[in-house]
């Protein structure tokens, strides 16, 4: 061990703060080198280089996939672990019952005894980033300290990293302090693995009154990444809550007219429902002349503006995104931006050194090497790629980014969306009929569980505002500061909720979803514009069958439509319990205002009158 190793640092650095607190971690972990990253191309090659040669990643084939690597984690760690993440404020009860809770004493002295001496024989690595274009006000910075190079050169892709950033906090900016280890120390002469993790011991631990995070024992993504889930959303929601803003799990898209009026959507849904699909939509030829443009797939950084409209930023510098699924039907763009500089883990090989996953092309190769690096055959019974698989690729490389995706300003949103994925019940869309409303339709939003791994399939989770297991406060405090946000905001987005999930009695889908999904953004541009009509519910505002464009599309009959935007009011009925049930775990924290809402809903459902009264031309 080593502590009074000189760091490595090819920069003028200045921060006494900073490079205090990174001793402080070294004296702790007990690393053998110190090394600051500034970011750059050939700093990333020489890390992929080590790598390579380490076994931890493997090059791809360059006349295929240039630039780009395949990694193997541990199959013992493959996903995010809601389990071992913990949110640490004084009071438990700020953490409320969507966290998990450790007093910030406690968990203090859990993480010095895992952290000690938890980089013995490995090299911790500085890895300075912003989240958000350096120099917005929207922007925050974060400083990760972690013995992984996997995560450094992922960070790098995922974020704006290395140089700019230190010298965008000067002497005594500030930042959050992120510490990462694999938990996997190296005795004198010990060989490592290719993917060091720690099979016993894992913690993901949030500070948020002093806005810190801890993670150790994982190396995947939303564990090791910090930038993301950690900071930009269960530490971001808290100083959001604090500053008047908002922290969201939100996709940001464009919507362009054939007249060339341009509006932006930002829109929640819970996994599995293709939030990157939606950020990255080609409209059907059809509807060509409508133009869908990316901002962001995954985290929203929202603020009021001076006009009272709210302004979002996408904090993140490139997408991280499940494999499994992507594919030229489903997602041409995440396509093209995985031709080169991407690294993809737990995909399967294919012989000629290209990546392969389950959806990618309708015919399985014959023969490939899966994701734990075992020869596979098709039809062999296993899947080739693990379904949590990933692909980091950078925003740049992504043929539809908004040419304003890194406006310091923010781009104005004109409406909120939130999904889910329900096969019955929810309709293909509907408008809120105002703020409140809203906020009450995305706080019991919902998905049916598909895989088995999650419980029951068709099962119902509650996922408010698909913030369930990010938002880093206790998510009754949370719909109140939404009730807040819209009301201060005098030009606040409309808000719709959509479900493309709907299916027959034979469990086959209604709606055809991807690009058709167009023809229900171009009813809500309308509807923001104020150019259409629609018919009044007992949900809230819905299309009538003539309020949808439907050129070019014929396998969705007004039948068929009529199934898609049904209400039923006994179906209702038993879904209020269910909200209620939800609204009941949070106790004396759920907002007035939402039980008031449901109450309201529920009379209207009671009431014996025909559905689709008032038809209106607003
Ligand atoms: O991403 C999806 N979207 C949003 C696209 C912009 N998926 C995939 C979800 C898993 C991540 C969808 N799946 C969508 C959808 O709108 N809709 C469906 C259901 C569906 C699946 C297949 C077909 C139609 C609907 N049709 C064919 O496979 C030909
Ligand atoms: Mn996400």
């Amino acid at each position: 061990m080593n502590t009074t190793a000189l760091p490595t640092v090819g920069y003028h650095l200045n921060h006494p703060r900073l490079q205090h607190w990174v001793q402080e971690i070294a004296r702790i972990c007990k690393p053998d080198k110190i090394y600051w990253c500034d970011g750059s191309l050939e700093e990333a090659t020489r890390l992929t280089n080590e790598m390579v040669a380490a076994g931890t990643l493997l090059r791809l084939n360059p006349e295929k996939r240039p630039d780009s690597f395949l990694a193997r984690s541990d199959a013992s760690d493959v996903a995010r672990m809601e389990d071992r993440t913990f949110v640490c404020p004084v009071d438990k009860e700020d953490a409320g019952p969507n966290n998990n809770w450790l007093a910030p004493d406690k968990a203090r002295e859990t993480l010095r005894s895992v952290f000690a001496g938890s980089m013995k024989g490995r090299t911790m690595y500085v890895v300075p980033f912003s989240m958000g274009p350096i120099g917005s006000p929207f922007s925050h910075i974060g400083v990760e300290l972690t013995d992984s190079p996997y995560v450094v050169v992922s960070m790098r892709t995922m974020t704006r990293m290395g140089q700019d950033v230190i010298t965008a906090l000067g002497n005594d900016g500030d930042f959050v302090p992120c510490v990462h280890s694999a938990g996997a120390p190296l005795q004198p002469g010990q060989k490592d693995v290719p993917w060091p993790c720690n099979k016993d011991t894992k913690y993901i631990c949030h500070f948020p009154e002093s806005r810190e995070i801890w993670s150790y024992g994982s190396g995947y993504g939303g564990n090791a990444l910090l930038g993301k889930k950690c900071f930009a959303l269960r530490i971001a929601s808290n100083m959001a809550r604090e500053e008047g803003w908002l922290a969201e799990h939100m996709l940001i898209l464009g919507l362009e007219s054939p007249k060339g009026e341009k509006k932006y959507l930002a829109a929640a849904f819970p996994s599995a429902c293709g939030k990157t699909n939606l950020a990255m939509l080609i409209p059907p030829p059809a509807l060509s002349g409508w133009k869908v443009t990316t901002v962001g797939d995954d985290i929203a950084w929202i603020r009021p503006g001076k006009d009272g409209k709210l302004y979002a930023i996408n904090p993140e510098y490139g997408y991280f995104g499940v494999a499994p699924g992507t594919s030229e039907f489903t997602n041409p763009n995440a396509m093209a931006a995985l031709n080169a500089n991407c690294i993809f883990t737990n995909v399967a090989l294919t012989p000629d050194g290209d990546v392969w996953w389950e959806g990618l092309t309708k015919q399985p190769p014959a023969e490939l090497t899966d994701w734990e690096g075992k020869p596979w055959t098709a039809g062999c019974g296993r899947k080739a790629a693990h379904p949590n698989a990933r692909f980091t690729a950078p925003a740049r490389q992504c043929p539809s980014l908004d040419p304003a995706w890194e406006d310091p300003a923010g781009v104005p949103i004109d409406a909120f969306i939130f999904g889910g994925r329900r096969s019955t019940t929810v309709p293909l869309v509907v408008e809120a009929f105002n703020w409140n409303h809203g906020v009450y339709m995305a706080s019991t939003m919902g998905s049916e569980t598909t895989a088995a791994a999650m419980g029951k399939v068709g099962q119902i989770r509650r996922d408010p505002f698909a913030m369930l297991p990010f938002c880093g406060y206790h998510m009754g405090d949370y719909f109140d500061h939404w009730l807040d946000v819209g009301q201060k905001a005098e030009n606040r987005p409309r808000v719709f909720c959509v479900n493309w999930f709907r299916t027959n009695e034979k469990g086959e889908f209604l709606w055809p979803g991807f690009g058709d999904n167009m023809r229900v953004l171009k009813w809500i541009f309308d509807r923001v514009s104020g150019q259409i009509g629609a018919t009044e519910s007992k949900l809230g505002w819905m299309p009538r069958y003539k309020d949808l464009d439907w050129t070019g599309l014929e396998s969705v009959t007004p039948k068929t439509f009529e199934k898609l935007t049904k209400v039923d009011a006994e179906e209702w009925l038993a879904e209020l319990e269910l909200h209620k049930e939800f609204f009941d775990t949070l106790e004396d924290k759920l907002p007035e205002e939402l039980s008031l809402q449901r109450e309201l809903f529920k009379k209207t459902l009671e009431r014996n009158e025909t559905q689709n009264g008032n038809e209106t031309q607003r």
